[in-house]
């Protein structure tokens, strides 16, 4: 089927690796709080599923998402990280600052990423309306949060794993 794999809110649960060994970080926005607070929820409650102890699942709050790159470099510089989560959500207005915010985080976390080698997870929604958002924080395409929650311990796995490459895909 064309859309197989491409909502990870219905990935195969079973198939996860375990959580129980990982610490993660996790940056969440408090602008469009009511969205971004939903996506966290979901994400922390699926790291706690897949294993994590909750004391090992630390959170920063910060004002905009244009700030979740740096909270992800101050969460990974406080402690040992297997991964950090950025959570946000910016809404399309009349000008286009969306464009500006939502690249600058793309770019801080990609970059963040690739300088620690440390997985840094986009968690962050870019919808056109309010609609769209809620749709994606626990609505009718899922939980966005629960998604970047299992992409982290799945990345956070395949980092421990380093350097045994697998012969084929599949999990
Ligand atoms: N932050 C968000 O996380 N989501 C938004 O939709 C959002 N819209 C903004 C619109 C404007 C015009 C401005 C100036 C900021 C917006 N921010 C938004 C806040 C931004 O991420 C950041 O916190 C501030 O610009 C301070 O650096």
């Amino acid at each position: 089927m064309a859309s197989a794999l491409k909502n990870l809110s219905a990935y195969n649960e079973s198939d996860m690796p375990s959580a129980a060994e990982m610490s993660f970080g996790i940056a969440v926005a408090d602008w469009n709080a009511h969205i971004t607070h939903a996506l966290y929820e979901g994400c922390v409650e699926a790291l706690l599923k897949h294993g994590a102890l909750p004391e090992n699942i630390h959170t920063m709050q910060v004002p905009g998402s244009f700030e979740l790159p740096a909270a992800c470099r101050l969460l990974l510089s406080s402690k040992k990280m297997d991964a950090v989560i950025a959570l946000g959500c910016v809404i399309q207005g009349e000008t286009n600052h969306n464009e500006y915010i939502n690249h600058a985080v793309a770019n801080g976390l990609v970059q963040l990423s690739l300088a620690t080698g440390i997985p840094c997870i986009f968690g962050v929604l870019t919808p056109n309306n309010e609609q769209q958002a809620l749709d994606r924080a626990g609505g009718v395409h899922g939980n966005k949060g629960v998604e970047a929650a299992a992409t982290a311990i799945r990345m956070a796995a395949l980092k421990k794993e380093s350097g045994t490459p697998k012969k084929r895909i599949g999990f």
